[in-house]
């Protein structure tokens, strides 16, 4: 420890420097008071070293069921990284992620923490341990200059899960940058075992180009003042937790998301589609523990423990459920569970038959020489290429109408899709290449790898046969491919149904 304390004084010299000559800094500054004194009981815990992880890791859960103190070396960087595809982000991390390195101790440990800004950093930095008490939650003690370390030194009070992040003026600006993460103090029992744990953070980000505008885009202050975020991520960028970054767990398997929210701005309606939590450790508190829960709110700068076992095979989409940020802001992971089906607990579609309604023995006669009829009109129609067209213009209009209610959410109202995660439906090679089979992906859905315009999307598309009719069909699908660059012949509802009955 000699060392350190070497390299803490020349640190305090060199801060009580900078805060004379720079003014801006200056309030950051404060006076470096050496190395607390340290009572025997504390000077003979063992000492180790914490185990820090980058998202969606978390250390290994900790054994030992007496306190220790625990060291702490997080870096802070500056770093460009990749916040959607073709479009870069000068991130300000802990530990080089957003969010920052997960940090796990336990109930009465007493925590050094050195706070290690890179030389390559252009700002000074500081953290706020929710964990701590104390001014600050650390934030004056750990105010450091690029290319210093600072030391401060806390007894973990109060066990739970806890939100850092960085408390350097414009503090929304530096969260916003990405700088917060979470730190677990375990109770001193110990937490229940599960099978697997991840770590999740969602942010608000601002960004000075609109969502996907590409190239290396800056910090909008007027947009996070305003707080009109440009993208909400799960993980710092998105599709962080999509496709072969999307969490895993085998069915049977209990999981654990340690979910957080840095804000700076928004809070989370924490929701993971298709499941249900089992326990939910409300505000991350641990006294009472919530069962049962579809969505669980998370304040900016809070977080929660979810627990749930994973019954059934399949993909579980994280989202915010303010269902904008997810399927417009970045806001949506993945968890791939495998294994096993088990059709008691989910059978997948069981039936799908005909149902008449109300439609009497006696009426269905009528509704055969009705359906007659309407084809001998629609013969007629086709034959005129004047109504053909105008035909063709009003299923354009009504196939507007079904899209912005159905398709939109995903393959945007562009119709360019998201990066990585939903194709684009405009000037789709995909889409135009197959009738047929552009019918029956409407119809049935689809899954697994497919190829537009030369990217790969490997992902999941629901079935809209139950929700749209064939006319709704015929009328989408005109108008995706006669939009956004697209031309091609009306689709019939015939042939809609053609393509039905051959995929029953
Ligand atoms: C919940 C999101 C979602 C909705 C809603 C949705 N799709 Fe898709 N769609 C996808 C995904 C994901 C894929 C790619 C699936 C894969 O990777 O296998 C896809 C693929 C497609 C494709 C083939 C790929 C391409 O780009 O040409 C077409 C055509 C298509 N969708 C049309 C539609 C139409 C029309 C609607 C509305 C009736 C619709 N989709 C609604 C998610 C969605
Ligand atoms: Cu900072």
């Amino acid at each position: 420890m000699k060392s350190r304390s070497s390299l803490q004084l020349t640190s305090g010299l060199l801060a009580a420097v900078l805060s004379l000559s720079a003014t801006r800094a200056a309030e950051g500054y404060v006076p470096v008071k050496g190395l607390a004194p340290m009572p025997p009981e504390i000077a003979a815990l063992p000492v180790e070293q914490a185990v820090l992880t980058p998202p969606p890791l978390v250390p290994p859960a900790i054994t030992r069921r007496s306190p220790a103190r625990v060291v702490v070396d997080l870096e802070v960087r500056e770093v460009v990284g990749r916040i959607a595809d073709g479009t870069q982000y000068t991130f300000w991390t802990y530990g080089g992620t957003v969010p920052g390195s997960f940090i796990r101790i336990r109930e009465g440990d007493v925590v050094e923490f050195h706070l290690n800004n890179h030389p390559s950093s252009k700002l000074p930095h500081n953290i706020d341990l929710h964990a701590v008490t104390g001014p600050g939650g650390g934030a004056a003690s750990s105010f450091t200059a690029p290319g210093h370390s600072s030391q401060f030194t806390f007894k973990a009070l109060n066990p739970g899960l806890y939100v850092y992040h960085c408390a350097t003026a414009p503090v929304p600006m530096h969260i916003s940058n990405g700088m917060y993460g979470l730190i677990l103090v375990e109770p001193a029992e110990g937490l229940p075992p599960v099978d697997k744990e991840f770590y999740v953070m969602q942010g608000d980000f601002y960004t000075v180009g609109a969502y996907g505008e590409g190239g290396l885009q800056t910090f909008d202050m007027a947009k996070s003042i305003d707080e009109r975020p440009t993208y909400v991520l799960l993980n710092g960028a998105v599709g962080a937790l999509v496709g072969d970054k999307a969490l895993a767990a085998e069915a049977g398997q209990d999981v654990r998301i340690y979910f957080g929210v840095g804000g700076p701005n928004l809070m989370s309606s924490f929701h993971v589609i298709g499941e249900i939590f089992d326990r939910v450790y409300p505000e991350a508190g641990l006294k009472f523990v919530q069962e049962h829960v579809q969505t669980t709110l998370v304040p900016a700068g809070g977080a929660t423990m979810v627990d749930f076992k994973v019954d059934v095979p399949g993909t579980y989409v994280l989202v915010d459920h303010s269902l904008s940020r997810a399927f417009n802001k970045g806001a949506l992971g993945m968890l791939k569970v495998s294994g096993a089906e088990d059709r008691v607990v989910y059978s997948g579609k069981e039936v799908d038959s005909v149902y008449l309604g109300s439609q009497s023995a006696a009426g269905s006669l009528s509704s055969k020489r009705e359906d007659e009829l309407k084809k001998q009109i629609a013969a007629q129609i086709k034959a005129n290429p004047t109504i053909a067209g105008l035909t063709k213009e009003m299923q354009m209009e009504k196939g507007k109408q079904v899209y912005m209610q159905n398709c939109f959410a995903c393959h945007m109202p562009t119709g360019e899709g998201m990066a990585g995660v939903f194709p684009p439906l405009a000037k789709s090679d995909y889409l135009m290449a197959d009738r047929e089979r552009a019918i029956r992906i409407v119809l049935k859905g689809l899954n697994g790898k497919i190829t537009v315009n030369g990217v790969d999307y490997n992902s999941a598309m629901p079935p809209q046969q139950d929700v749209l009719t064939e006319e709704q069909i015929a009328d989408v699908l005109t108008y995706a491919t006669n939009n956004w660059g697209n031309a091609a012949d009306a689709y019939t509802v015939d042939e809609v149904r053609r393509v039905k009955s051959d995929t029953l």
